[in-house]
């Protein structure tokens, strides 16, 4: 199997520009760039999706380039719906240093800002050099333009496609750069930019598309409860990615492990068997979050996002440090503590609707305090009882939690 077919049978192929883009790839040798807009200070689940051809491209023997597009990100690249705020310069300036460090981390990869070249370029001659060659009637055919001319769209984003255009013309000239790959939304651009370097060189050049990945409601994937993955741990921890990937719908497990992982065939289709036979052991969601959050975050974050998962799931939160406990709690509901009774502080956390309701749950037993059975109304929450002084976990019933801060 070349790497044109294992990109197919992972699902990774939307759209090509040419045919004998097959046979290029299966030979190697070409160099190809990807590119993404500084618009915040990380990347999440979707561009790591996207950028993870790569390293698929890398190890069949190509050469990639990764655009932060430190100018692009000025000007901003038309969404279907509204047009995009504008970000200040500091703002694109400090997320392109983000980026670029994920990136280079990630991936071990050259990265280029467009700003580079956008800024020696005036006015004038980017109209002369390069307007004329976009025919307004081709750039409102594209679909995103033909989308926005509803709702409207400025000439500011108009112009987007004419600049991530001119860098793929730029980097062909400059790096020999023949391929620009990217997720199915940039189809329009990719193609703008095949175009005008076929018209100012005579040369061809290629595009390549990836699916979006979606769920199985045909909705995006990548977020819990309308908040992305991020790949910055201290957005969202390593053990709150554990958390997304194992719920992943068991209809689609299959589908990211092809996407999302460097697994071969064989181990994915062995996956599917297991998965098939026992889903209810999760072999293949437990496979899934182990590559992913190793390849981002490392064996050390993994093995801590295991270590809280079980403790969370055997309740033996004495088990966890300060800090695990804050990963674990993230999404809970959480109060202060301030020396209160554990009977105030079930109702102000939530976990009893009154002290009559809070009285009974202690009596029955059904009250955990850091994993130990509390009965007594008047246990103080204070820090002398709490995990390194800093929290103390409540639990309630088999699922209930809070967290209480000091
Ligand atoms: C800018 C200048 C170029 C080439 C590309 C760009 C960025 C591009 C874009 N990309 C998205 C982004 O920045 O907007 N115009 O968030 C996303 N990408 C990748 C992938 C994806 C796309 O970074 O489909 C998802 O992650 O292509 O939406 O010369």
């Amino acid at each position: 199997m070349g790497i044109y077919e294992e990109l197919e049978w992972r699902g990774l192929i939307k759209d090509v520009s040419d045919p004998s883009l097959r046979d290029k790839l299966n030979q190697g040798g070409m160099t190809f760039y990807i590119g993404t807009d500084p618009t915040g200070d990380s990347l999440h689940i979707g561009h790591y999706s996207s950028f993870l051809i790569c390293k698929r491209l890398q190890q069949a023997g190509h050469h990639p380039i990764v655009l932060v597009g430190g100018g692009t990100g000025l000007i901003g690249d038309p969404k279907p719906d509204s047009e995009r705020p504008m970000i200040t310069k500091e703002t694109v300036d400090h997320n392109f240093n983000c980026l670029k460090e994920q990136l280079t981390k990630m991936f071990n990869c050259e990265v280029v800002n467009n700003y580079d070249w956008y800024k020696d370029i005036n006015f004038i001659d980017f109209l002369r050099d390069y307007g004329k060659f976009f025919n307004v009637n081709y750039m409102l055919n594209k679909d995103i333009v033909a989308r926005r001319l509803e709702s409207g769209i400025t000439y500011t984003e108009f112009s987007y496609m004419i600049m991530q255009a001119l860098d793929f013309y730029y980097l062909n000239e400059h790096k020999n750069v023949t391929l620009e790959v990217a997720g199915q939304d940039q189809w329009g651009n990719i193609t703008a930019g095949i175009d005008l370097t076929r018209k100012k060189t005579g040369k061809e050049v290629y595009g390549l598309t990836m699916p979006l990945l979606t769920k199985s409601d045909g909705t995006k994937f990548g977020k819990t409860n309308g908040k992305a993955i991020w790949l910055d741990k201290d957005k969202t921890s390593p053990y709150e990615m554990y958390q997304f990937f194992i719920n992943s719908e068991d209809s689609k497990v299959i589908d990211y492990l092809k996407f999302l992982t460097f697994l071969s065939k064989e181990e994915i289709e062995d996956l599917e068997k297991k998965n098939n036979e026992n889903p209810h052991l999760r072999e293949a969601h437990k496979a899934l979050a182990r590559e992913v959050i190793t390849s981002i975050h490392g064996k050390e974050a993994y093995d801590e996002a295991i270590k809280i998962s079980e403790a969370l799931f055997s309740g033996n939160i004495k088990s966890l440090t300060a800090k695990e406990i804050e990963m674990g709690f993230n999404d809970l509901p959480c109060i202060n503590g301030n020396g209160q009774t554990l009977l105030q502080g079930l109702v102000e956390a939530g976990l009893a609707s009154s002290n009559r309701e809070a009285r009974e749950f202690l009596k029955n037993g059904a009250v955990l305090v850091n994993g130990d059975k509390v009965n007594d109304q008047n246990f103080l929450l204070c820090s002398e009882n709490a995990i390194e002084g800093k929290f103390i976990v409540l639990r309630r019933g088999k699922k209930l939690y809070a967290l209480v801060k000091f």
